[in-house]
């Protein structure tokens, strides 16, 4: 039977993040994509002047009475933004419609650049650690990392023993994996630093000039696609760099399009790269 994935959630109608690229760029990897949004924005929330937002958790536990009668059951799940009191739904939700070795992609999206998005309160960290136990995978960038393990951000000057400190801790908090995005040892350098609870592996870039909103969405999206495609962990994380990288660079110069990444023109690169 062929692979199928579950994402969960928002659509954000315009701006580039979540499931409006989780759902093409997984596709593109050729696994069949099921849905579940968890909320809809007009927009995403880290840069307009404001959004509409309606939440979809009272959905959440009739999708789950339908696909219990269907029969509906998936390989894989991989979450992404959500909201406090959705986090045991999805939960269920996971835990009844599992296939047989199904695995639990979690990113913790949450925060960026040493803050909480818009929206999220202080303790939803402490709840996102629910999701984190239990995972196969978890995919925070260092931000996240810093909230789900309650200590203080540290944007530079780090060194690996920190890192790899911060593997250890995050991989105690019950995943069997890490993948730690925004790593830079070297400021020409950006990366992401991936712990099986034995060891740590490293995959480099050169450093972008420009930051970019949507790309951890992006980056979880390929590593989710990647690995179900029956790619290891480590190469899924390097793909998911080197895609990025690519959109980045499809979108530099303009002006206009500060609001996500152009992942549309990558796709011919991530189909390319997954055909070996
Ligand atoms: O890219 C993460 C993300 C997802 N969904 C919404 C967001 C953000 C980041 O700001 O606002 C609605």
């Amino acid at each position: 039977m062929d692979k199928r994935l579950l994402t969960i959630q928002d659509i954000s109608c315009v701006g580039q993040c979540s499931l409006t690229v989780a759902l093409p760029v997984i596709s593109a990897c050729g696994i069949e994509t099921g849905v579940l949004p968890s909320s809809v924005l007009s927009n995403h929330t880290a840069g307009y002047s404001g959004w509409t937002f309606r939440d979809l958790t009272d959905d959440m536990p009739k999708i789950l009475e339908r696909w219990l009668i269907e029969k509906v059951d998936f390989d894989a799940f991989y979450t992404g933004y959500v909201s406090k009191a959705q986090i045991p739904h999805i939960l269920n939700i996971m835990e009844k419609t599992a296939r047989k070795g199904a695995i639990r992609i979690v990113d913790p999206v949450m925060a960026d650049n040493g803050k909480l998005y818009a929206g999220f309160d202080d303790d939803f960290p402490q709840e996102m650690k629910k999701l984190c136990k239990g995972a196969d995978v978890i995919i925070p960038n260092l931000t996240e990392a810093a909230f789900l393990l309650n200590q203080p951000y540290v944007a530079e000057g780090y060194d690996k023993a920190f890192i790899e400190k911060m593997c250890k801790d995050l991989y105690a908090l019950g995943t069997k994996n890490v993948v730690l995005t925004g790593v830079s040892f070297d400021p020409t350098k950006l990366g992401v630093a991936v712990y099986d609870g034995k060891k740590t592996e490293y995959y480099f870039n050169e450093k972008q000039p420009v930051s970019s909103h949507g790309t951890g969405d992006l980056y979880a999206s390929v590593v989710a696609g990647s690995l179900l495609r029956g790619n290891s962990l480590l190469e899924a994380a390097s793909l998911g760099a080197d895609v990025v990288v690519e959109a980045i660079k499809k979108t530099a110069g303009d002006k206009d399009h500060w609001y996500g990444v152009k992942f549309e023109q990558a796709l011919p690169y991530l189909i390319k790269r997954l055909q070996k």
